[in-house]
């Protein structure tokens, strides 16, 4: 069955939104706003997967939404809201808990990071997070999901959850008028240069809001001295930058900040490498600086400005919920009906 392409992404307001969400997801988000139906949503309900202090909750949601808007995602075309206005996400979470298989969360890399050693002390629902994350997709039946390469499990165990859904369910789904499958096949979009955007202090390990150390990433909210200053700090090698894209394999800094120079650009790290190869890094990290300056410090004063007006950004997670909510009661409704939940 062919379904409608409709687009689906969200960010958790955990604090420190960085350069990684906004290349590895925000920037796509704005892309795909031009050619897709595209429902952006601020993931709260993930976030208490791990204890979020409530005021900063509070906060950090208004912020991630004063990102998506400073951004460009314009919520007049487009749905943002935050998730927990619309219950119909924990309501399909709870049919999908019951769907997914324990074997196959066993075997998400993402909890066994966060939840570390102490995992007998890690929430359920940190545990549980990927079924929500694929309830907050399908709840939508969203065809297209951009996210950063971290994802990409999580995106394939929720293609699991749609099949054995699916599945399980064919002769009732047939039977309610939906055809041979209610689900689509959600498909990530990770692409281009910069998927998975590296610490700026180690090249092996990922830039994340939870880093204790603040320079080891570039936050959205950072203005052109603390800009400049990280990039000037960042770990790189002794070596000046090569001609050749392959030999970006073995130096994990050089090839981060090649990257992150291409993503900005809009450009590919071959174009950037013939433009930069057989230079310092001194003088690549002056034009990286130069222009991670001229796109990132107007979307972080346009968000300074946003998060000063919490009414007007509480405005449009209002009115992005109702509208979210209308497609996701019709599809919690269908799925009441193909389970076999009596309602009114
Ligand atoms: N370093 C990254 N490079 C590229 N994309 C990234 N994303 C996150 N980090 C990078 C993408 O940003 C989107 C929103 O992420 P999230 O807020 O839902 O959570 P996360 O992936 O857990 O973010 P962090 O920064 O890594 O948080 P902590 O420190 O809590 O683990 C997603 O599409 C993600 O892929």
């Amino acid at each position: 069955m062919a379904f409608k392409e409709r687009v689906f992404s969200g960010v958790q307001p955990t604090g420190n939104l960085h350069l990684g969400n906004y290349l590895g997801a925000i920037t796509k988000f704005v892309a795909l706003q031009e050619s897709h139906e595209c429902i952006y949503c601020v993931v709260d309900m993930h976030a208490i997967t791990v204890w979020q202090d409530p005021a900063e909750l509070t906060r950090n949601t208004r912020e991630v939404t004063a990102a998506f808007l400073a951004s460009g995602i314009d919520p007049k075309k487009q749905i943002i809201f935050n998730q927990s206005q619309v219950a119909e996400h924990a309501e399909l979470a709870w049919v999908f808990n019951c769907v997914a298989r324990l074997g196959w969360l066993n075997r998400m890399t993402q909890f066994k990071e966060k939840a570390g050693k102490d995992r007998e002390n890690a929430s359920v629902g940190l545990y549980a997070y990927p079924n929500l994350m694929a309830a907050d997709i399908l709840v939508y039946r969203a065809t297209h999901v951009p996210v950063g390469e971290d994802q990409k499990q999580h995106l394939e165990l929720a293609r699991d959850i749609a099949q054995k859904f699916n599945n399980d369910f064919s002769e009732s789904i047939k039977a309610h008028g939906f055809g041979d499958a209610f689900f689509p096949q959600p498909e990530p979009l990770i692409q281009g240069p910069a998927t998975r955007v590296m610490s700026l202090r180690d090249g092996t390990k990922k830039m994340s809001k939870s880093d204790a150390s603040d320079n080891s990433r570039i936050n959205l909210t950072d203005d052109a001295d603390a800009i400049a200053q990280k990039i000037r700090k960042a770990k790189t090698d002794p070596h000046p930058l090569p001609n050749d894209v392959k030999e970006l394999d073995q130096r994990p800094e050089a090839d981060n900040l090649v990257g992150i120079y291409a993503a900005l650009k809009e450009t590919t790290k071959a174009e950037v490498l013939l433009e930069f190869g057989g230079a310092q890094f001194s003088t690549f990290k002056n034009a990286l600086v130069d222009l991670a300056v001229a796109k990132l410090g107007p979307i972080g004063a346009e968000m300074k400005k946003l998060v000063g007006d919490p009414a007007y950004i509480d405005s449009i997670l209002a009115d992005g919920s109702v509208r979210a909510k209308a497609i996701a009661s019709e599809t919690m409704s269908a799925v009441k009906d193909i389970v076999g939940f009596v309602r009114r």
